[in-house]
Order: C-alpha cells, then sequence, then structure tokens
C-alpha cells in the first residue's frame, strides 16, 4: 500500500511534466539588439517570468543579435508566425502604420521625461492599439525606451552648416529622409546591420542614433563626433504575432500583456544604465561629445513636422499638453 502511494506520488509530478510540454508555446523572440543589452535583457526577465506564470505553458527561445535577419524582416516572419515575438523600432511601423508616425516626427516631444510620461499614459496605449488594430499583423504590448536619438559623424557638427550635403543614415521612413534633408544633409534609408561598413567604407559620413547602439553596434569604431541634437525620443514596441495571439486562451493574453507591461518598466532601469555607461565609454573611446544650438535643427525640420503632422493635429496638442 505505502509502496503504491510512493509510485503514485512519484508518478504524478512526471505525469504533470509531460502533460504541460506537449502543451507548450515556444515563443521565438527576435532583437536586432546583441546579448545584454537593456531591450534584450528585459525580453529574457520577461519569458522567465511567464514560464513560471504560466507553469511552462509558455517556454522562449531568444535570437539576440539579428541572426534571425533585420528588423524588417523578422517583421515579416512575425506576420507570418514563424516568429512569434519581436521589438520593433516605430521609425519602420510608421510606413505600414501611418497612425504612429506621429512619434516619428522630429522634436515631437520635449525631451526623454516627457515621452516617458506619454508612453506610460492614455496616449501611448491609444499608439499601441493602431497598431494592434491595423493590418499589421501583430499585436503592440508594451514599450520599450529606446534614449534619445543624435548625430553621428565621421566630420564634426557644431553648427547646422556643418551637416550641408553629408550623407545621414536614417531607418527606412520617409519621414526621416525628408528631416535630414530638410536639414541640409542627404538622408538614406539602410538597414541597421548595414551601417557598421557603409560608415567604414565612406558610402555614408554619419547615422544618428543612441549612445548604447552606437556603442554596441560597433558604430562609433568610424564615427568620432557625436552631436545631440535630440532630434528624435523614439520609443520601441515589443509585438507578439497574431497567430501566435489567437493561439492563446484568455486568460494568458492577459499574462501576457501584464509582463510585457513590467518588462516596460525593467527596460527603462537597464536603459538608464546602459546609457550612462556607454557614454563614458564612446568618450574614452575618443569620440567627442558635441552640444549644439538644438534651434536651428528644430525650425528647418517645421516643414516635416507641418506635413506630416497634419493629420494628427489633435494628438499633438494633446502630446503638448502632457506636463
Ligand atoms: C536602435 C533601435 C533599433 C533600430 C536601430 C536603427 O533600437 O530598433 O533598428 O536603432 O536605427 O536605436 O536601425
Amino acid at each position: 500500500m505505502d509502496f503504491k502511494r510512493t509510485l503514485l506520488a512519484a508518478a504524478l509530478p512526471i505525469s504533470f511534466v509531460f502533460a504541460s510540454a506537449a502543451h507548450a508555446l515556444e515563443i521565438k523572440f527576435a532583437d536586432i539588439h546583441p546579448a545584454g543589452y537593456p531591450t534584450v535583457v528585459a525580453e529574457e526577465n520577461m519569458g522567465k517570468a511567464l514560464t513560471k506564470e504560466t507553469n511552462g505553458e509558455l517556454t522562449f527561445k531568444y535570437f539576440p543579435g539579428g541572426v534571425l535577419g533585420s528588423e524588417k524582416e523578422v517583421v515579416e516572419q512575425a506576420q507570418v508566425g514563424a516568429v512569434q515575438m519581436t521589438r520593433v523600432s516605430l521609425g519602420i511601423v510608421g510606413p505600414v502604420v501611418p497612425d504612429v508616425n506621429v512619434f516619428n516626427l522630429p522634436f515631437v516631444f520635449r525631451d526623454q521625461a516627457h515621452m516617458r510620461k506619454i508612453i506610460d499614459g492614455e496616449i501611448g496605449d491609444e499608439i499601441l492599439a493602431k497598431i494592434t488594430n491595423s493590418e499589421f499583423g501583430l499585436v503592440a504590448l508594451a514599450w520599450m525606451d529606446g534614449g534619445t536619438r543624435n548625430l553621428y559623424t565621421k566630420k564634426p557638427v557644431r553648427k547646422i552648416e556643418d551637416l550641408k550635403g553629408m550623407k545621414i543614415r536614417v531607418q527606412g521612413n520617409p519621414i526621416f529622409i525628408e528631416a535630414f534633408n530638410a536639414m541640409g544633409a542627404n538622408g538614406i534609408a539602410m538597414d541597421t546591420g548595414e551601417i557598421f561598413s557603409a560608415l567604414q567604407t565612406g558610402v555614408i559620413d554619419g547615422a544618428e542614433n543612441n549612445p548604447p547602439t552606437m556603442l554596441e553596434h560597433n558604430h562609433y569604431q568610424n564615427a568620432k563626433y557625436y552631436t545631440l541634437t535630440e532630434h528624435l525620443i523614439l520609443p520601441e514596441p515589443i509585438v507578439m504575432s497574431k497567430i501566435t495571439w489567437n493561439k492563446l486562451s484568455p486568460a494568458q493574453q492577459e499574462m501576457v500583456k501584464k509582463a510585457a507591461k513590467a518588462a516596460q518598466a525593467d527596460e527603462r532601469t537597464l536603459w538608464d544604465a546602459k546609457s550612462a555607461s556607454s557614454e563614458e565609454k564612446l568618450k574614452k573611446a575618443g569620440v567627442e561629445f558635441i552640444t549644439v544650438d538644438k534651434k536651428p535643427f528644430y525650425d528647418a525640420t517645421a516643414a516635416v513636422r507641418a506635413k506630416y503632422g497634419a493629420p494628427y493635429a489633435d494628438l499633438i496638442k494633446r502630446i503638448d499638453a502632457v506636463q
């Protein structure tokens, strides 16, 4: 009797493990940033929490460092359900879901604190819903902080006139190309993975990004001047393939939403630490940080804001009103 009971007790957890494994859904999570990058760490923490909370029904496998392709390619894979989750810059979402372009306008946020207030509040949720409710095929769950984007160049830019004729890499979004053209440069769209060699070979004269990307993607090796224009303060949604989302039970969907929101807070702390340490490392590596008068850059891009912001005048007013 005792013997039988022991057997039963021993067998139970094993059958439980098998049963849950049989129903486990593996989430492949891709990010173009390398292991250790704030977004990737927050995504991993999120996965661990979710696996625990779902008793192993959701498991996670990570593909950092762009091993599954460029952001655009990964989005395409997520749209057909070959990749289940990813983090993507709004820059490349804009051409497909124009409503997000409000956040892609140059100088739309006053500073990083303003942007954070917006993504933490109802406007942030509204923009996530716009992505989810579009034909994009992805459910947008939460925001990752991408810091402020500044200009980095092979030759110093100390005033807007210095930008004249420089070929500056931007993400594939007409707003960014037009914004740089308006500042006197030549905006050139290319994938993140191509920037390093384009800088090295001189195909471009510069690019624009936050300090962690400049450091971790090694762009600083061929661009030693970092001009603090803060022209974009661009948050980055975490998204799940709709095909995957629809396989989840309502309870699982809730858990995923909550975990993604927790990741938003987690990443912010990681981000601030990484930004500060990246700045230090870049300076040690010989990068000169240049403070500029931002007004001429702001003024030069007024027409771009007017053109692309026109359909969202009310929303822009609401953004401005957030203190
Ligand atoms: C980084 C974003 C990443 C973009 C990259 C870029 O985190 O999602 O792909 O910039 O400019 O800051 O391509």
